[in-house]
């Protein structure tokens, strides 16, 4: 297996801890997935979306959205017994990104969160990702009622680079978050040891 540093034959010590965002734009479902996996209670810093900030907080998509996510989500999911995620949700909406800096600090990857009724509201997510060399997946949070398309028209739409992972999920099923956190951790691993290869000369 790709994740272990334990060596065969001995007993895990201490397990791997690995930090992972999951970003995206706003009511993409970023709160729902860290709650859907993590095993401890997650950490929420939800506000209710008030009549106040209505010109600001676009909730087209999303009528039924109450709360917004102001600071972060916290959350902790063993993918396996030496290997511990500590998930990391962002803030959707522009007038918090400022949180971003600090919560990247550190994070081996990224899950780019994605609604494809909504597409564009994960660029800048994207942006941010790439612009820090910060390795990332993109998860397609399949909402009931939002067209499926084919993976490689996301893919276009998203002008990703044929590296970066595409997986559809539903942020609020468990099995379906794990399997793209194993994405995640497997691509920050592979992006690792690519970054670290030699260069001939
Ligand atoms: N049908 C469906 N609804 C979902 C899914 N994921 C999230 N939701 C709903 O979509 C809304 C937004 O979810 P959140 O998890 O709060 O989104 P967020 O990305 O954390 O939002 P911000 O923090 O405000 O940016 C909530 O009402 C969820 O119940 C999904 O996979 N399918
Ligand atoms: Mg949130």
């Amino acid at each position: 297996m790709i994740f272990g540093r334990t060596e065969r034959g001995k007993p895990p010590v201490e397990p791997v801890t690995l930090k992972i965002l999951v970003a995206g734009g706003f009511g993409v479902g970023k709160t729902t997935l860290v709650g859907a996996v993590s095993e401890i209670r997650p950490l929420r810093t939800e506000e209710h979306l008030t009549e106040a900030g209505r010109p600001v907080d676009d909730t087209t998509g999303v009528e039924r959205k109450s709360t917004t996510t102001v600071a972060m989500d916290f959350g902790r999911i063993t993918l396996r017994e030496d290997l511990v995620l500590y998930l990391f949700g962002t803030p959707g909406q522009e007038r918090f990104w400022f949180m971003w800096d600090e919560l990247s600090e550190g994070a081996l990857g990224a899950v780019v969160l994605a609604d494809t009724r909504r597409l564009e509201d994960c660029f800048a997510a994207i942006d941010y990702f790439e612009r820090r060399s910060i390795p990332f997946i993109v998860g397609v949070n399949c909402f009931e009622g939002a067209i499926r398309y084919p993976e490689d028209d996301v893919r276009r739409a998203l002008d990703l680079d044929e590296d970066v992972p595409l997986v559809l999920c539903d942020a609020r099923d468990k099995l379906s978050v794990r399997d793209v956190l194993i994405s995640v951790v497997q691509h920050a691993m592979d992006f690792g040891s690519e970054r670290r290869e030699p260069v001939a000369t």
